[in-house]
């Protein structure tokens, strides 16, 4: 019988972590915020995010003409984080949503796989056909919303979606179908007074709770950005190289899972990863674990040397991907800078003659803020032959952020 409880176990058996049931009525709240949000410039940067794009987001029946029911799932992607090595090489960070394989193409298939199952049942007892429309992430539709009314999580004031069980540490997909279903009810937790989160922002990107401030969000900068990082957010970025996580790090409910996971909160193992889920253990995803050739925390130097083949060969089935090589190696001279380590400086030097001119501006500027002898000759020679105005504009800049360190270092 095709009931909720199948419906369920079908879901679990398929590597869902949870799974909840939600109408298929609009979402009228989430749109009048989104379009509220995307007025105020909070969602400036990504063009494709429109005003128009929220009216078909938030009624699930212009997605799916006799939308019934939305089957809100999620997968978790806590994994053991890697020990840093100690080895004295300057490294970045990764948000751990990108350590392994590519979530949209091991949560796909699987969504492809449910809805044919849910098909072959309803057609096999009830002789109907049943319409479906699967969502992960990039379609349009609002993961968000739908997970929190269908009871799978709370608004974190960091805007993520918080679950009992796993924190905000999981990826959220839909299938949208015109089979009726009972709903599940939204949960009644929340933030309470905390606010732990938006103080930890580093750019200031949470200026009120449930907002994020799209074009100061690291996560924006590192992934979705496709030109230059504004100057005065570069030196608030750390040594994150794709996506950022602090705000959830800092959140006491995901330190809360990943201790049921066995994971210290700063992220260090401490015991076997296994957490108990309905009475039964519950192994972290192998797709999501750190690929060796990803990891949590790469050296920097090597990335920087990195040819286009090679970085398609090495980021294949990672969401690093879609960086591109010249994003993914503008956030590395960009840490390298905040790192300051000035055994970065050769290798920068080499990434002022790369064929991206957005490569060669922010290596200029990682040298401007690592300073030193030879950091300063290989600006000053690269101003004599630069063509690209913009680079040149990042040069004169560098120099310029030198001789005021030399200046302040010397009052
Ligand atoms: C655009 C986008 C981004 C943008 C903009 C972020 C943003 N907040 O909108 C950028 C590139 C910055 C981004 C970053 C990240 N993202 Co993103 N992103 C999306 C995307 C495609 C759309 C989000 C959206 O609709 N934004 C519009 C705004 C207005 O919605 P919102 O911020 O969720 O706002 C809601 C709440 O704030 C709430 N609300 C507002 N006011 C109030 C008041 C109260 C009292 C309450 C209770 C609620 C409330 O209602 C709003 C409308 O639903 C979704 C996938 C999808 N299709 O939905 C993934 C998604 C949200 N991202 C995801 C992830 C994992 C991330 C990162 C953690 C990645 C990383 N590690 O770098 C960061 C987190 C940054 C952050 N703090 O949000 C996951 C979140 C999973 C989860 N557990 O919640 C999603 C759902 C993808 C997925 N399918 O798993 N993302
Ligand atoms: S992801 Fe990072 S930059 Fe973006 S809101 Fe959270 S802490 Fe701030
Ligand atoms: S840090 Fe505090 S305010 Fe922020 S999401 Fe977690 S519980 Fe909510």
């Amino acid at each position: 019988m095709l009931t909720v409880q199948t419906i369920k176990e079908y879901a679990y058996s398929l590597g869902f972590d949870t799974v909840h049931i939600t109408t298929a009525q609009e979402f009228p709240e989430a749109k009048r915020i989104i379009k509220d949000r995307i007025a105020r410039g909070l969602m400036d940067g990504l063009p494709w995010f429109t005003a128009e794009r929220a009216d078909v987001s938030c009624h699930p029946d212009a997605l799916l003409p006799d939308a019934c029911s939305i089957i809100a799932l999620g997968m978790v992607y806590l994994t053991e984080q890697p020990d840093m090595p100690e080895d004295g090489a300057p490294r970045g960070k990764i948000s751990r949503y990108a350590w392994g394989d590519d979530y949209h193409d091991i949560i796909k298939p699987r969504l492809q796989q449910f809805a044919a199952w849910l098909q072959e049942r309803a057609r096999d007892e009830v002789g109907e056909e049943l319409a479906t429309r699967l969502f992960v992430d990039t379609g349009r539709m609002v993961d968000r919303a739908v997970a929190q009314r269908a009871g799978l999580g709370w608004y974190g004031k960091n805007t993520n979606i918080l679950t009992k069980g796993w924190g905000s540490w999981l990826f959220l997909a839909e299938i949208v179908t015109n089979l009726p279903l009972p709903p599940d009810e939204p949960l009644k937790a929340n933030c309470g007074s905390c606010e732990i989160c938006l103080h930890a922002c580093p750019t200031k990107a949470l200026p009120n709770p449930y907002e994020v401030d799209t074009p100061r969000c690291i996560s924006f900068l590192t992934i979705e950005l496709r030109g230059s990082i504004p100057l005065e957010l570069r030196p608030l970025m750390g040594n994150l190289i794709f996506g950022c996580d602090i705000c959830q790090e800092v959140c006491p409910v995901n330190k809360v899972a990943e201790r049921r996971l066995g994971l210290r909160p700063q992220g260090e193992l401490i015991a076997s990863a296994q957490i108990l889920r309905r009475g039964k253990e519950f192994h972290p995803h192998p797709e999501f674990q750190p690929r060796p050739a990803v990891g949590s925390c790469p050296e920097l130097i090597p990335l920087l040397s990195l040819t286009e083949e090679q970085f398609r060969e090495r980021f294949r089935r990672s969401p690093i991907k879609r960086a591109k090589r010249r994003g993914l190696l503008r956030n590395v001279c960009v840490a390298l800078g905040n790192i300051g380590d000035p055994q970065a400086v050769p290798a920068l030097i080499g990434a002022l003659h790369d064929e991206e001119a957005l490569v060669r501006g922010h290596a200029a500027w990682a040298l401007g803020r690592i300073g030193g002898e030879e950091a300063i000759n290989a600006l000053h020679e690269a101003c004599a032959w630069e063509e690209d105005a913009e680079v040149q504009q990042e040069i004169r800049c560098a120099l310029a952020i030198e001789a005021s360190s030399k200046v302040c270092k010397s009052s």
